[in-house]
């Protein structure tokens, strides 16, 4: 998969991308990620990108002119063009599922008090929130969305923790989950986990994943 991000702040994206199994997935060639300052993308002698909005209000807008350009640069006839902005239909796992199948995702972060209207219309395929709060800067949403597409990628988690096995893959939350010492400060693993009895610590482990997802998920149990 190639990823390709613009952003004003090439910095708040990168960091994150650069650590543990997103770095390893971009050196065994498995994603492409690259990073545009849009600020390439003007023309003008002080590189504006912003400008304030028609009718008024607090805030500024970014212009359309540098992220059309970035985008028609950028993109290919397969290309899938996202926008980052809590406007966009919810990410969920089925979601980014769908976009890990994706040959190229041209993501444009958005910034300030968002886009011109027109770079929706005539550039934009998806709009992703990453939530129903509110960031200062498009491109933490954006880290959060590679995160959440490029782990589902085949080859970048190890079997060991695939992610077959995610909360949410199977539909329900994970259960407690414990490792050694059986006893810590008085606190016991339940007897069950120790007894090498697999049937049931498969039944055990169902039960306690439906009932953690009963009390904190419900919404998740809910046929829709
Ligand atoms: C640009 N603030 C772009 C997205 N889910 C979600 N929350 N907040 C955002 C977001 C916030 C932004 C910008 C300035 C996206």
């Amino acid at each position: 998969m190639e990823i390709d991000v613009l952003t004003l702040f090439p910095r708040i994206f990168e960091g994150p991308l650069d650590e543990s199994i997103l770095k390893r997935a971009q050196k065994s060639g498995l994603v492409a990620v690259r990073v545009h300052n849009l600020r390439d993308f003007t023309h003008d002698k002080h590189r504006v990108v912003d400008d304030k909005p028609y009718g008024g209000g607090p805030g500024m807008l970014m212009k359309p002119e540098p992220i059309f350009e970035a985008v028609e640069t950028i993109r290919r006839e397969e290309s899938c063009v996202v926008l980052m902005t809590p406007q966009g239909a919810p990410l969920t796992q089925e979601r980014a599922q769908e976009f890990s199948r994706k040959p190229h995702l041209v993501i444009i972060c958005g910034h300030y008090e968002g886009v011109d209207e027109r770079v929706r219309e005539a550039l934009v395929d998806e709009e992703v929130s990453i939530g129903d709060y509110v960031l200062t800067n498009g491109a933490l949403a954006a880290a959060v969305f590679v995160d959440a597409v490029v782990r589902l990628l085949p080859g970048v988690l190890g079997d060991e923790q695939s992610a077959g096995d995610d909360s949410f893959s199977s539909g329900l939350l994970e259960g407690p989950q414990y490792t050694r010492p059986p006893e810590f400060r008085g606190m016991q693993v339940p007897e069950v986990l120790l007894s090498g009895n697999h049937e049931a610590v498969a039944r055990w482990l169902a039960k306690s994943a439906r009932q953690r997802t009963k009390e904190r998920r419900p919404d998740l149990l809910k046929e829709d």
